[in-house]
């Protein structure tokens, strides 16, 4: 059973990277977004023992945010804070921004007025 929590919680916080980013949201400079508040709520349940961080070991079980550790730990101090986990998503975006701009500006603009 809490596999299967984990498992939903692992995925949320991949989808919450995705939610970050998402270009309908004029309140994203707003403090708290729906994203954030959403990540804040799948960070604490990741973090099993609650000391606010999470460990390597509390991503173990979890592909994808294990390879994203150390990408993650930007301070490499073993854990992933929570404002690491938001400067990854924030990294994401950007480079998703980057990636996005570089395809427009390859192609013809065509939604400009
Ligand atoms: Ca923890
Ligand atoms: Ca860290």
């Amino acid at each position: 059973m809490k596999k299967i929590t984990m498992a939903l919680a692992a995925a949320c916080w991949a989808c919450t990277a995705a939610l970050a980013q998402a270009p309908a949201a004029p309140e994203s400079q707003a403090a708290l977004t729906k994203g954030e508040i959403k990540a804040q709520r799948e960070f604490k349940m990741l973090d099993f023992n609650g000391d606010g961080k999470l460990s390597r070991k509390e991503v173990q079980l979890f592909p994808r945010l294990a390879a994203a550790f150390d990408d993650a730990d930007t301070d490499k101090d073993g854990f992933v804070s929570y404002e690491e986990v938001r400067a990854f998503a924030a990294k994401y975006r950007a480079e998703r921004d980057r990636h996005r701009a570089a395809q427009a500006a390859a192609a013809p603009a065509s939604s400009q007025p």
